[in-house]
């Protein structure tokens, strides 16, 4: 393991060892216990390339100088933050999305004692931030700019999961309706906010940016975001579950994904039928039906084509960018998810 990530995960125990022992709650053994448990099966089980991008990016901004014990902690602590509130958004997101399995385990809301109880969980892993922030970042000239940065981003994620929600409304199927603008719409509010500005923002406050002045970081890493989640949408129906360590059911769930988009503009008027009698239904022979249809179009070709002219196009607004620092910051971004299998 990198020496960055054994740093981070210990930041992780300092953080949980805190809110462990909130003094705004008299925690009993049991219900300590319980909370424990949910964190280690939630928050440091995934990829943590959101909240170690955090310290890698502050360092970037800082220009490689060493950083000092005190910022590395806090560097740590708000890609934590960021770790916490994708914690709280996969809860949450897999019981809406009907999932059975996320980072090679069961969703948390499969486990027979949590169920429902998971809802609650959301909500707190949701208000451990606010706490994390409030001990740590309280006294920065940056504290409000970061609180309500976590509400901003907080706010879109909502907005774009409800409307990949609303799109799938049972009685309201509709596959006319879906369009690659449809799905943009949906794929930056959903995943870019929250998973490539949000890490960026971080390092940005914690070096004293005004965020105001960096829209065009923002329009790249939006960009590339929604790059990311074209990838997440290829690998539900065509990556390993093995590797990606979740089962896809895009298909099943009538989600409004780039695969359906792209075989919409695909399809001559009988693979269009298809399409329409078969997607959104939990029968695995129609699930297996549009998968066939998916190999037939050549999706997979269609899709390392997006692949590389994405990469180009983005790679050509970071070199646009005026500062070093933050091309550099950028460019790390981009090489940690081209061509990702998981
Ligand atoms: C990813 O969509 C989007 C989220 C995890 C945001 C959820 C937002 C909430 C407000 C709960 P996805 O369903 O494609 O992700 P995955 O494929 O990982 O289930
Ligand atoms: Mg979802
Ligand atoms: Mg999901
Ligand atoms: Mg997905």
């Amino acid at each position: 393991m990198s020496d960055l990530k054994s740093k981070f995960l210990e930041v992780y125990s300092v953080l949980k060892s805190e809110l462990l022992n909130d003094p705004a709650f008299e925690f009993t053994d049991d219900s300590r216990q319980r909370v424990e448990r949910m964190l280690d099966y939630n928050v440091p089980g995934g990829k943590l390339n959101r909240g170690l991008s955090v310290v890698d990016s502050y360092k970037l901004l800082k220009q490689g100088k060493e950083l000092t014990a005190e910022e590395t902690f806090l560097a740590c602590s708000l890609g934590w933050c960021i770790e916490w509130l994708q914690a709280y958004f996969l809860v949450l997101d897999d019981i809406m999305d009907k999932s059975h399995t996320r980072r090679g385990q069961p969703c948390w809301f499969r486990l027979p004692k949590v169920g429902m109880i998971a809802v609650n969980d959301g909500i707190l892993l949701r208000n451990h931030i606010s706490r994390i922030l409030k001990n740590h970042f309280k006294g920065t000239p940056y504290y409000v700019d970061l609180v309500d940065l976590f509400n901003e981003v907080e706010f879109q994620t909502a907005h774009g999961q409800m409307i990949d929600l609303i799109t799938t409304l049972v009685g309201e199927k509709d596959l006319s309706k879906y369009s690659l603008s449809l799905h943009r719409r949906i794929v930056q509010y959903k995943t870019a906010y929250y998973s490539f500005y949000l890490p960026v923002a971080c390092a940005l406050l914690m070096s004293g940016e005004n965020l105001d002045n960096h829209v065009d970081v923002k329009n790249v890493l939006v960009e590339m975001g929604t790059y990311f989640q074209v990838q997440d949408d290829y690998l539900d129906c065509f990556g390993d579950p093995e590797v990606i360590g979740k089962i896809g059911t895009d298909i099943e769930d009538f989600k409004c994904s780039w695969l359906v988009v792209k075989a919409l503009e695909l399809c001559n008027e009988e693979q269009k039928k298809t399409l329409y009698e078969n997607y959104g239904k939990e029968d695995p022979a129609c699930v297996a039906k549009i998968k066939e249809l998916y190999n037939t179009l050549k999706l997979q070709d269609t899709y390392l084509e997006y692949e590389s002219k994405s990469y180009e196009k983005i790679t050509k607004s970071i070199e646009a960018q005026p500062s070093k620092e933050v091309q550099a910051v950028l460019k790390s971004f981009l090489a940690k998810i081209y061509k990702r299998q998981k």
